[in-house]
């Protein structure tokens, strides 16, 4: 047992909707890592919550005719039975209305005033008179008028605090592209472009139109608006400036933040500042990770029961639905959820790779030796290799999982388990077991699978907890047998290691049927694969003379911002390898600017140049078209230089 710590955390949640199956990933793959550093020896403390102040919040209760904190109080029951059901292992859980995380916060608070980074200023937004709120330009309805009753909006401002960023902009700068702080990497330029670059702008802490939050104590028509009081809970939550909790100097620095990239720029940019701010050492990792998409569109708590944890994880069991999730999301990268590929998943890897590697050795064991393996041993061709594998295994899961790459662990895992499916029909035990002279050959075989299911479920079980004890059952093995240690080595298990028949763990799923079952109990057609979709009309035929009439290019987005004014457009700014262009684009309701920044776009390069809201474009660029009515944007191959010409 070392004494090293780890310290990981998940965002903290707002309650104000259904969780689902997105909402799940990030503490799905937080609870994968702490799992595993228990495993490795170290002291961890795995924090997870709920962020339950805000105007958001105080609408909802107010819709439910309900107080803030009674509204509050209901959903976040709803988040930890969730954790509940996905078996999650939190050290610890923060709700941000908690008497201990507001008094913090309000030292918190006064500390950065004090410290003459916290300034009274003037917020400026959109304002219902009726409605007494604030709106900020994309919280409007379609018209460009209030999201509640659907009238005009004002320009108003309204007296706010506001926290100075810009002392910390070079400081920042070199932590995104100097150090391995964020994961991954590739995500630093588009931060440092789009936000570092053209200077930081000062963030409005404080409201004073509406009153579901944190009193700022030096000034009470003021409340602490949403960053600060949210981002300090990693550090509030180990006893910083409060009494409640005492592990602030065992834990702090985080070693893990865990977000998707919707909340990146707070944490990368924002959350170091105050911390710097604070002379306060920053978290060691940021690691970022896509959305869990459906139709295309990131999955949100508005899309309701579509994908209800609950619902899949009472069918299938919580570990195959986070195999599932943690399985295919690669960090980076927005994974795309659909139920058909998450039963064939369930049914490859899991009922086909696994379950039935398990029920084959177990079967064999105990029909051709009574359960029991003789102790008499003999080598064989095949041996090696599989044995050089599953040693091998444990230090190339730590890898991944120091580098919050869970994906390639389970991958890995995988590979050892189809391994050990290929040595079965390799050796053919059931040839073996015809012989009475190849006794020893075939108990050798049998005790080199069960040591190999040791192995790759020791390491498993930080992935699927509920599951994997009942294969150790199945295979003989002790708890002595399924730790970090023993993961690393071969024969571990007794030579006469007694085996024990038992359910089948991963039963196949007949998929059609499933998929029928799941329409039935989550509404038709919610399932991503839209057989609805028709291709329009072909257009009248061209010859390869107008065709060349278009010039399309490959360029790269070097920098993206929203138009001012119109919720429809998106400006960017492309390399095209000939000196540069702008292009204005009609996108902005599908992708934000900083999922574009860093990506190769198709551009149409000779259009005649032209104003959309008084911004120039030169060009277009190429996207296509969904069945659901919105669009994707064509990226091409990565290594496609910029200027290199589309025929
Ligand atoms: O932003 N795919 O809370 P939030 C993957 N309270 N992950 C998803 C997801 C999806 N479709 N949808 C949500 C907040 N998530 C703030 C955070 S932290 C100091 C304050 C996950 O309830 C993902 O981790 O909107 C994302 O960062 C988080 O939920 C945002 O949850």
């Amino acid at each position: 047992m070392t004494n090293k710590t780890f310290y990981i955390t998940t965002p903290i949640y707002y309650p104000s909707g259904s969780p689902h199956i997105g909402t799940c990933y990030t503490t799905v793959a937080c609870d994968s890592i702490a799992r595993y550093k228990r495993m490795q020896g170290f002291d961890v403390m795995f924090l997870t919550g709920t962020d339950e102040h805000g105007q958001k919040i105080e609408e909802k209760a107010k819709e439910q005719g309900v107080t803030p904190k009674q509204y509050v109080d209901e959903i976040s029951k709803i988040f930890k039975r969730l954790w509940e059901t996905m078996n999650i292992s939190y050290d610890r859980y923060i709700r941000t209305t908690d008497d201990y995380h507001v008094e913090a916060i309000q030292k918190i608070f006064k500390e950065l005033y004090d410290r003459g980074y916290i300034y009274k200023g003037e917020y400026k937004g959109k304002y219902c008179t009726p409605c007494e709120s604030f709106w900020t330009e994309s919280q409007l309805d379609e018209n460009g008028c209030c999201p509640e009753c659907h009238r005009e909006v004002t320009q108003a401002s309204e007296e706010a605090y506001f926290f100075k960023m810009s002392p910390f902009a070079d400081r920042i700068e070199k932590l995104l592209t100097e150090t391995d702080f964020l994961r991954p990497k590739s995500r630093a330029k588009e931060i440092v472009n789009n936000f570092i670059k053209p200077g930081l702008e000062d963030l409005c802490v404080s409201r004073t139109s509406f009153s579901w939050g944190i009193p700022v104590t030096f000034d009470k028509k003021h409340v602490v608006y949403v960053w600060v009081d949210a981002l300090f809970n990693y550090c509030t939550a180990l006893g910083f400036k409060n009494d409640r909790y005492n592990d602030y100097d065992k834990f702090w620095p985080a070693d893990v933040h865990m977000v998707a990239k919707d909340i990146m720029r707070f944490h990368a940019i924002i959350w170091p500042a105050m911390l710097m701010a604070l002379d306060m050492p920053l978290p060691k990792h940021l690691a970022v990770h896509g959305w869990i998409t459906f139709n295309g569109q990131k999955m949100s708590k508005s899309m309701g029961n579509v994908i209800d944890p609950f619902i899949l994880s009472e069918r299938y069991g919580a570990d195959a639905i986070r195999y599932h999730i943690l399985r295919e999301m690669a960090l980076g990268a927005d994974s795309s959820f659909s139920n058909e590929i998450m039963i064939n998943r369930i049914n490859s890897d899991l009922a086909n790779g696994l379950g039935n590697l398990v029920s084959r050795t177990v079967a064999m064991a105990d029909k051709y030796f009574g359960a029991t393996l003789p102790k008499e041993r003999e080598a064989g061709e095949f041996d090696d290799e599989l044995i050089a594998e599953a040693t091998a295994l444990r230090d190339k899961v730590d890898e991944f999982i120091d580098n919050t790459q869970l994906n390639n662990a389970l991958s890995e895992i995988f590979k050892v388990i189809s391994r050990a499916n290929k040595y079965i029909d390799e050796t053919t035990p059931w040839i073996l077991g015809k012989d009475e002279s190849k006794k020893a050959r075939l108990a050798t075989v049998l005790y080199n699978l069960l040591e190999t299911i040791r192995i790759t479920t020791s390491l498993l079980s930080c992935f699927m907890p509920s599951e994997m004890p009942k294969i150790w059952e199945q295979i003989g093995a002790s708890a002595d047998d399924v730790n970090y240690e023993s993961a690393g080595k071969f024969n571990v298990l007794p030579l006469d290691v007694t085996v024990h028949r038992g359910e089948i763990l991963f039963p196949r799923i007949d998929v059609e049927k499933e998929i029928e079952a799941l329409n039935a109990i989550l509404g038709d057609n919610k399932d991503n694969k839209d057989d609805s979709f028709k291709p329009e009309e072909l257009r009248e035929e061209i010859n390869i003379d107008d065709f060349a009439k278009a010039d399309l290019r490959v360029a790269l987005v070097t920098k993206c911002e929203r138009v001012k004014k119109s919720k429809k457009l998106l400006c960017l700014q492309l390399d095209d390898g000939m000196g540069g262009r702008q292009v204005v684009s009609g996108i902005a309701e599908w992708y934000t600017p900083e999922e574009l920044v860093g990506k190769k776009v198709m551009i149409v390069a000779n259009l005649k140049p032209i104003k959309l809201c008084g911004v120039e474009s030169n060009g277009m660029i190429c996207a296509a078209d969904m069945p659901d009515g919105t669009c994707k944007v064509i990226h091409p191959d990565e290594s496609l230089p910029n200027g290199s010409r589309v025929r």
